[in-house]
């Protein structure tokens, strides 16, 4: 693909096969960590798409409410399709290194899917919660150790994670590859046999696969925890998240605008069937 490009070593390359995840170390600067940090307090109070009980929205649908429900800047949050908010919120969409790794590990043909921003507020009713994402389509398909993944997740830790129990990503090694039974009594959760709690720091990032099992731990610390989370997929797959309007098209760079599936031409029945021509150089130019 050309390019300085920042690639993982064969050692990362073997442990996201074997374990499933990466837990790559002082990704964000402490400016860009700070900046996030106040980008989320200030878009609680902003409109946007928040969960919602509402019992007519399907399983997994959010609603456009006018602010996050708790005001409190530790409070709960939990907010989707986050490019209309800032720059800084599309420019991550490509950022080096994750990107490079995003395109190495999963190829140029991709686009990004969903972007979220959560606040796990510290709590003792909360249990935690673990599951793979894509629903109940994506846990049945299985890709071979060496395929290109479907779908994949970075997540950007904002806060530290130090302690078990502090809201920490749970994950289960290795279930990308040996999916833990679904259809039966048996209930997955964070402290379920095989679960490990990953530890980390602000600046920290953790990609993983859709089809890994994980989710979020409880939080008994004194802290909020507060993550963005990135995912892409493969391009035929397409976004489950964005309404790309022209205000965002018109702040995205070429690349920006492919990933948010602008193909560079009106979208016609046919389209994101094939990749376009110039795909791999539209990905390869930052
Ligand atoms: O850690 C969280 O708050 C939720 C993360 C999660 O479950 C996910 O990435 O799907």
């Amino acid at each position: 693909m050309g390019g300085d490009v920042e690639k993982l070593s064969a050692a990362q390359l073997e442990q996201w096969h074997t374990d499933g995840y990466l837990h790559l170390e002082s990704v964000l600067t402490q400016s860009e960590v700070k900046h996030f940090l106040q980008e989320m307090d200030r878009i609680r109070a902003l409109p946007g798409y928040e969960p919602d009980n509402d019992p007519e929205l399907p399983m997994g649908h959010y609603k456009w409410l006018e602010s996050a429900k708790d005001l409190d800047t530790n409070g709960f949050m939990d907010r989707r399709d986050l490019l209309i908010y800032s720059p800084a919120f599309i420019d991550l969409m490509d950022q080096a290194p994750i990107f490079d790794y995003i395109l190495q590990i999963m190829g140029p043909n991709i686009m990004l899917s969903m972007t979220q921003a959560i606040v796990r507020n510290a709590s003792d009713k909360f249990p935690g919660y673990t599951h793979t994402d894509g629903g109940e389509s994506l846990r049945r398909i299985q890709v071979t150790e060496n395929s290109p993944p479907i779908a994949v997740k970075a997540m950007f830790v904002l806060t530290d994670v130090t302690e078990e129990d502090s809201g920490n990503l749970t994950v289960f090694p290795g279930s990308q590859r040996n999916q833990i039974p679904y259809d039966s009594d048996r209930m997955m959760t964070p402290y379920s046999p095989g679960a490990a709690q990953l530890m980390g720091k602000a600046g920290d990032v953790y990609l993983f696969p859709h089809s890994l099992w994980h989710g979020p731990a409880k939080n008994l610390s004194s802290n909020s925890r507060k993550i963005l989370l990135y995912n892409y997929c493969q391009l035929w797959v397409r976004s489950y998240d964005h309404n790309v309007t022209p205000d965002i098209a018109q702040k995205c760079s070429p690349r920006q605008r492919r990933l948010l599936g602008d193909l560079g031409y009106d979208f016609r029945p046919g389209s994101h069937f094939y990749v376009p021509k110039d795909q791999e150089q539209v990905m390869a130019k930052a």
